[in-house]
């Protein structure tokens, strides 16, 4: 995921970095990015917390990774690793895009073969189809965002009731 983040605390958004993890820990949950200040870096952690903390969460969104047809390893070449995959499944149903049905009828064959001999050696960006892309719906997107603010109202209103309980 991509969060757009409050780094200094002041209320206002400042900066984009790619989010990688989460933890529930005691004091609350958690989550792993990187910061994107220095070539060196290595995972960091921040308490999830809204706007005005520091690395307090402002939005944030999903990315993900699409993959060309054929790229059956995803390693961005469409080559005889990948042929030797689907060769491995050839012919064999119940399969998924990773396993080299990459029209998705189920069945590994000479349609997912004519896919990757259509984009075999094909430079980096450039497909002639088959590829695959598990970007959500706008409502999952919204479903999300939705849970994110329950998620603050209720760390928010726990908070609020410990303060409130008298000891
Ligand atoms: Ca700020
Ligand atoms: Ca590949
Ligand atoms: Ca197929």
């Amino acid at each position: 995921m991509l969060f757009l983040v409050d780094t200094d605390g002041n209320g206002s958004t400042d900066h984009f970095i790619p989010v990688i993890g989460y933890d529930a820990r005691a004091d609350g949950g958690y989550y792993a990015c990187y910061t994107t200040w220095s070539e060196d870096e290595d995972v960091s952690w921040y308490k999830f917390r809204a706007m005005g903390s520091a690395w307090g969460v402002g939005y944030a969104t999903y990315v993900t990774i699409s993959a060309r047809g054929g790229d059956a390893n995803r390693d961005g070449a469409i080559d005889v690793g990948d042929l030797g995959i689907l060769a491995g499944n050839w012919e064999s149903a119940g399969m998924s895009w990773e396993q080299g049905d990459f029209n998705g009828d189920g069945v590994v064959d000479a349609g997912d073969l004519g896919i990757l001999a259509g984009n075999w050696n094909l430079p980096p960006g450039e497909s002639s189809g088959g590829g695959i892309n598990n970007a959500p719906e706008p409502a999952g997107a919204m479903l999300l965002t939705v849970g994110f603010f329950t998620l603050f109202r209720r760390t928010g209103s726990k908070r609020a009731a410990a303060e409130r309980s008298p000891h």
